[in-house]
């Protein structure tokens, strides 16, 4: 569908999702102006550069800005379409926090003119985009709201983000969208808008249906990753290695199990579940119980790590990798930083990190006496070795290179390793 250039997009949020979507829908020929509370946030995309690290973001952005077509503003503006693409946190006890939501649909409802829309893209709570329209209400009653058998002076939709970090402008691009109206009528004017950008199918449905679909997305994944952490758990105390039976039971055809690992991280995964949950706790019990799962996975892999590194007083720790999956910088919610830290905060300047995406050590590791060390150097110093992160370059170690050494490897990236023989402290088993 030709891009309708003479539209204002703005983009209310410049973060993971916020900014690669200004700067795609900006490519395309619109006007877009990115509006963000950061001063620092604005700063930097005004003068082409980015604050966060995603792949070909940053020439992308610097092309968009120097055009003319993408800016950054502390301020909302008149436009035609507005997109909101804030943070949805949960709170400590687990409850969805829709404040910034609510609040950026406060800073755009004295903007509005009739034949706006407003698209939500944060992951949200069931009920959210409605709430969003409420706030407008009641800040704009000269403008007549979307809702039952109502059409409405503006559009409200929801349309949930689905990218992978790493991948995301890719992802922006070919993924199917779903798009939820607060109407049928607002659904449509939403899709017209994403059908311009976005090559994957575009279905549209209800805002509830929408907001559903998303939170569902991500619990289907935790759920199957709960599985596959169960499973590793509990053929570790059998003495099977898990790897191969995940890798034997999914040659049947319609068996597809996920890989275990130290814990779920992200700021998607391991939160948006607890949603599904907050709305229905009594009956959202799988979902739930994934969650206590893949948390309690983190602090197993602790324990026998600490077992290992026990066996084998005044070795060397390596543990490889920090960020929260494989091949990315992002360590936010990362597993692999709570087990590292709790092992530092144990065992002190024994531990090394080794991380090849970390210019330096995240706080957690502060005053540990835990330092950051180059994989080869690792591998010339430490005994022992707890794999945290799949990266690429871990995999790659050689068997001959890895001779000799103790380790506890929660990626299943060195399957291959003989086992280190040792006499097991009192009361363990021999590693
Ligand atoms: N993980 C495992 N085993 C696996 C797969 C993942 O332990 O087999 C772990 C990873 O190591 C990581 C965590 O799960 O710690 C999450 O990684 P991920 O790759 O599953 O997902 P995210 O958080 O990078 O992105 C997810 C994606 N959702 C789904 O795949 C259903 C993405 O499409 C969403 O857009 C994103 O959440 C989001 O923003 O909601």
């Amino acid at each position: 569908m030709p891009v309708d250039t003479k539209q204002k997009v703005s983009v209310i949020g410049l973060g993971y999702i916020g900014l690669p979507t200004a700067a795609l829908i900006a490519r395309g020929g619109c006007q877009v102006v990115g509006v963000d509370v950061s001063p620092h946030v604005v700063e930097t995309v005004n003068s082409g550069r980015v604050h966060i690290e995603e792949v070909d973001l940053d020439g992308l952005v610097q092309g968009v800005v120097s055009r003319g077509n993408l800016r950054a503003s502390l301020d909302v503006e008149p436009s035609d379409v507005f997109i909101i693409a804030v943070p949805t946190p949960v709170s400590e006890d687990r409850a969805p926090d829709i404040s910034y939501v609510l609040k950026a649909a406060s800073t755009v409802a004295p903007v509005l003119k009739a034949g706006d829309t407003i698209i939500l893209e944060s992951t949200s709570p069931v009920g959210t985009t409605e709430q969003m329209r409420d706030v407008i209400a009641s800040l704009r009653p000269d403008l007549k709201m979307p809702g039952k058998g109502v059409q409405g002076d503006i559009a409200i939709a929801y349309c949930p983000e689905r990218v992978l970090p790493g991948r995301i402008l890719v992802e922006l691009i070919d993924n199917d969208r779903c798009i939820g109206g607060i109407t049928p009528r607002c659904a449509r004017k939403a899709l017209g808008f994403y059908r311009q950008f976005v090559r994957g199918q575009c279905i549209t449905t209800t805002a509830r249906a929408a907001e559903m679909v998303k939170l569902v997305e991500n619990s289907f994944r935790d759920v199957n990753i709960a599985f596959a952490n169960e499973l590793s758990v509990i053929a570790e105390g059998m003495g099977i290695d898990v790897w191969e039976v995940i890798r034997l039971a999914n040659r049947h055809p319609r068996v597809n199990i996920l890989q275990p690992g130290p814990g779920v991280g992200g700021h998607c995964i391991a939160v948006d579940p607890w949603f599904i949950v907050h709305g229905d706790p009594e009956n959202a019990r799988i979902i739930r119980t994934a969650r206590e799962v893949n948390d309690a996975k983190t602090d197993h892999v602790v324990t026998r790590a600490s077992d290992m590194v026990d066996d084998y007083p005044g070795e060397d720790i390596a543990c490889l990798g920090l960020a929260f999956k494989a091949n990315i910088d992002d360590f936010r919610e990362s597993p692999a930083v709570k087990v590292a830290a709790r092992l530092a905060r144990r065992y002190g300047r024994r531990v090394k990190l080794v991380e090849p995406h970390a210019q330096a050590l995240p706080m957690e590791f502060a005053g540990t006496g835990a330092e950051l060390m180059d994989l080869d150097t690792a591998l010339e110093q430490c005994g022992l070795f707890v794999i945290l992160v799949d990266h690429d370059m871990f995999k790659s170690v050689p068997i001959d290179e890895r001779a000799g050494k103790a380790v506890y490897d929660t990626r299943g990236i060195w399957s291959d390793q003989p086992p280190r023989i040792v006499t097991p402290a009192p009361g363990r088993v021999a590693l």
